[in-house]
């Protein structure tokens, strides 16, 4: 009886993509060591984050044989109109930016349209805090007041003076984060210093795969108290392209109270009269900036759902 358990462990296995090797795709088993897994033909691929079945073949090299149902898949648009997955099962959005002028609204408010949509948690980081001087830090808090009060987490960070890493630290701990933001932000500096170095270790492992460069790869970290980070270059273009109004009101939570008591059922609270969101902003009940972002979004939604409503 034990004998045929035994068997049966060793030929299917359980594992974690937590990277790429070219073309194939780096498990991690469940005692840590990773392996080397090649896909099946026309086998659907697996991303980063994915649970999957494998089977060992020689050496450290296996072979996918399926990928267990995702709860959550991130995308981004290839050029063409298509959707390419890249990471998935993630339970943590986190947007990070620098301080102004590097910080953009308008690209958080994005960022969080989609976390809503995909029903991911979102919060807001705004890294490298020492660059803030008496004169510019005021307008910094300002700006980050503004999602506080939605309520969305947000967190001040240095990964020079060490300040605001054990708040992230804390939010983060047993979830899947992926971290999105522009370039030279500091993200793969903020995986680093929350890993301790685990992004290292993995990242001698992925070295010795199949001959691809894997720094510019998206990436699975574990964290030291549990949870994972990942880190992926391609989510900082992923686009909204294919939303439509609706969605996009989904992603301005802080309207919700108000959408009741528009003069108009259809109301789109863009120009039309009696707006209770447009009323709301005027009583400082709704950031001004938010609306700004919001107008801009439902411009570029009507853009693209206009094919449709021809
Ligand atoms: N001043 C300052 N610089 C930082 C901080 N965090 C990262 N950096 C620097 O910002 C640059 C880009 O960091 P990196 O982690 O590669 O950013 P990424 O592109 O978002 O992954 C590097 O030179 C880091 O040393 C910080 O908290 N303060
Ligand atoms: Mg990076
Ligand atoms: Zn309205």
């Amino acid at each position: 009886m034990q004998k045929v358990n035994e068997n049966n462990q060793a030929s299917i296995r359980s594992g974690l993509v937590i990277s790429y090797f070219g073309n194939s795709v780096a498990v991690e088993a469940e005692d840590g060591q990773v392996f080397q897994c090649h896909l099946r033909r026309n086998q659907e691929l697996p991303v980063v984050g994915d649970t999957v079945h494998w089977q060992l073949e020689t050496g450290n090299t296996g072979t996918i044989t399926a990928i267990t149902p995702r709860r959550s898949l991130l995308s981004r648009g290839d050029g063409r109109g298509r959707a390419k997955p890249i990471a998935a099962n993630l339970d943590i959005m986190m947007i990070v930016m620098a301080p102004p002028p590097i910080f953009s609204e308008y690209l958080v408010d994005r960022y969080l349209v989609a976390a809503e949509l995909l029903r991911m948690q979102p919060m807001i980081v705004m890294n490298k805090s020492d660059l803030l001087t008496e004169a510019t830090r005021p307008a910094a808090e300002k700006c980050l007041e503004a999602y506080r009060h939605i309520p969305y987490p947000v967190v001040l960070s240095s990964i020079y003076l060490k300040e605001g890493l054990r708040a992230l630290a804390e939010q983060l701990q047993g979830k899947t984060s992926v971290l999105i933001g522009p370039s030279g932000v500091g993200k793969s500096s903020i995986i680093a210093m929350l890993t301790e170095g685990e992004s290292i270790r993995i990242g001698d492992v992925s070295s010795k795969g199949a001959g691809k460069h894997t720094t510019t790869a998206t990436r699975l970290y574990h964290l030291p108290q549990g949870g994972n980070l990942i880190d992926s270059p391609g989510v900082r273009e992923f686009n909204l392209w294919r939303i439509s109004p609706q969605e996009v009101l989904r992603g301005f939570r802080e309207f919700e109270p108000f959408l009741s008591g528009c003069k108009f059922r259809d109301c789109r609270h863009v120009a039309e009269p009696d707006c209770a969101v447009r009323m709301a902003i005027d009583h400082g009940k709704i950031s001004p900036q938010r609306y700004a972002s919001y107008q801009e979004l439902m411009k570029e939604a009507n853009e693209n759902n206009q094919d449709y409503s021809r």
